[in-house]
């Protein structure tokens, strides 16, 4: 049961790699809280890649130090803080040597598709810097602690757009009458998302040639911001990204109704994602740690809890909005990607249900909190950073010096 997995959880050591970004911040917390001992480990690089594209995230976060320091005044409990490159092993090693890790949860990756879109520089960084972090965390775990459970953020991205049902990441195939199940096909359609393919394809090999053990979240796109351990000061708040680079869909769309710009759907507007509450990713995760995975065993979870189009969004966004006396309207932005508009799409997501997922699915209580959010910090807002300015198409080897 739920609280006897808690019960066991007492003590466990949690590395969170990426804890000072989006997910990971909120998942630190939230481990701390249930009673794990968590050690972050991250380069700060988001925060520089902000700086040299000139953006900022909507909300006033602290530095490291200080949100760790709040949290310890506000909980009671500590938080190690490890700083620096994951693809720097012998800052890896020793990071794995003095906190011995019982599970390892790897957010700490280039997660932008567009920044992997603005030139060619950036595509082989998201590549570098994604699949040779996730190598090296994997010849940590084999040195250092081959029993560790590394619990990996991937994306429903991975599997792109087919036309048949997509399944929780292996698919049994009938051919020439002999059965197989095998990995589900891949259909990436940026060069981030094709590093989590990498990734994934990296993790199973070890998994089968060393007996590691791992579960690779295929996350959606997440929403939302507050989680109860990042509501309770100031100091703890989360980012939350709203620009054309590394703002995402329904975030973006909430910000800009608050500050009274049209809602950018790309295209036609029926691209269609899995998404899900920045608190049920908290969860998800938390879930995956309680019941790790086999020895030798490469377990994927398709992590999310609903499915929505582009236009069922911003339908929603605007409804909400209006609620609030705000006026919202949407336009179609030629889109900047290169991917289907009008598509079918069936994720399966049921191993995390069966594993105790209580959702919190889309309701007005969250677009209006989030709109209230947004409006309250809206004379943050640089208008300019809003419309998309990286092309899938135009993408070249010339350095681009400004993303805006
Ligand atoms: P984020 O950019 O807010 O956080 C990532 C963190 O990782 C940053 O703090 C960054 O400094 C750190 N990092 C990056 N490379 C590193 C390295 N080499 N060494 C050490 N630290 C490094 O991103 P996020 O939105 O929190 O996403 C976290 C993970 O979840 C990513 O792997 C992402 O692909 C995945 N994910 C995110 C979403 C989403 O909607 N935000 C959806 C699905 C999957
Ligand atoms: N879109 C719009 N208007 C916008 C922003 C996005 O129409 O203003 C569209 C995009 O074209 C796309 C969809 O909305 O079709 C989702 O785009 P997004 O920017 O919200 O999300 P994406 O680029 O897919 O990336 C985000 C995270 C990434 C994660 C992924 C999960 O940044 O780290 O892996 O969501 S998933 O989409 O399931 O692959």
């Amino acid at each position: 049961t739920r609280a006897e997995s808690e019960e066991s959880a007492k003590g466990k050591k949690i590395m969170v790699i990426g804890g000072d970004g989006y997910c990971g911040w909120a998942t630190a917390l939230h481990l701390s809280k249930q009673g794990y001992q968590v050690a972050i480990v991250d380069s700060l690089v988001r925060r520089l890649f902000d700086q040299q594209l000139g953006i900022d995230t909507l909300t006033p976060i602290v530095s490291i130090q200080k949100r760790i320091k709040r949290w310890n005044q506000i909980s009671g409990k500590q938080l190690d803080l490890l700083v620096g490159d994951i693809c720097d092993f012998d800052f890896l090693a020793e990071a794995f040597k003095s906190f011995e890790p019982e599970a390892v949860v790897h957010f700490g990756e280039q997660r932008s598709a567009p920044y992997s879109m603005i030139d060619r520089g950036r595509a082989v960084y998201t590549q570098h810097n994604n699949v040779i972090g996730t190598l090296n965390v994997l010849f940590a775990i084999k040195e250092f602690s081959p029993e560790c459970h590394l619990v990996k953020l991937g994306t429903m991205g991975e599997y792109g757009t087919p036309n048949i049902d997509i399944e929780e990441g292996y698919i049994t195939i009938n051919h020439n009458g002999r059965t197989d199940t095998l990995p589900y096909p891949k259909q990436a359609s940026s060069f981030y998302h094709l590093s989590k393919v990498h990734d994934s394809h990296n993790i199973a090999f070890t998994c089968k040639a060393w007996g590691l053990r791992a579960t690779d979240l295929n996350q959606g796109v997440v929403y939302g911001v507050m989680t109860p351990e990042t509501a309770m000061h100031e100091e703890l708040i989360n980012r939350l990204d709203y620009d054309g680079v590394f703002g995402t869909a329904l975030n973006r769309f909430c910000v800009q109704a608050a500050v009274g710009h049209p809602l950018t759907v790309y295209g036609k507007g029926g691209q269609t994602r899995g998404y899900l509450d920045i608190r049920d990713t908290v969860q998800c995760v938390e879930l995956a740690i309680a019941n790790p995975a086999n020895r030798g065993e490469f377990r994927v979870f398709n992590q999310f809890t609903e499915q929505f189009s582009v236009n069922d969004l911003a339908k929603a966004v605007t409804k909400a909005g209006e609620k609030l006396g705000l006026e919202v309207r949407a336009i179609s932005v030629p889109n900047p990607r290169v991917e289907a508009e009008e598509h079918y799409y069936n994720a399966k997501h049921t191993k995390l249900t069966e594993l105790g997922l209580q959702p919190h699915f889309l309701s007005d209580g969250l677009l209006d909190s989030l709109l209230n959010f947004a409006m309250k910090y809206s004379d943050r807002v640089d208008m300019a950073r809003i419309m998309p300015a990286v092309s899938w198409k135009k993408i070249g080897v010339k350095p681009r010096t400004d993303a805006s």
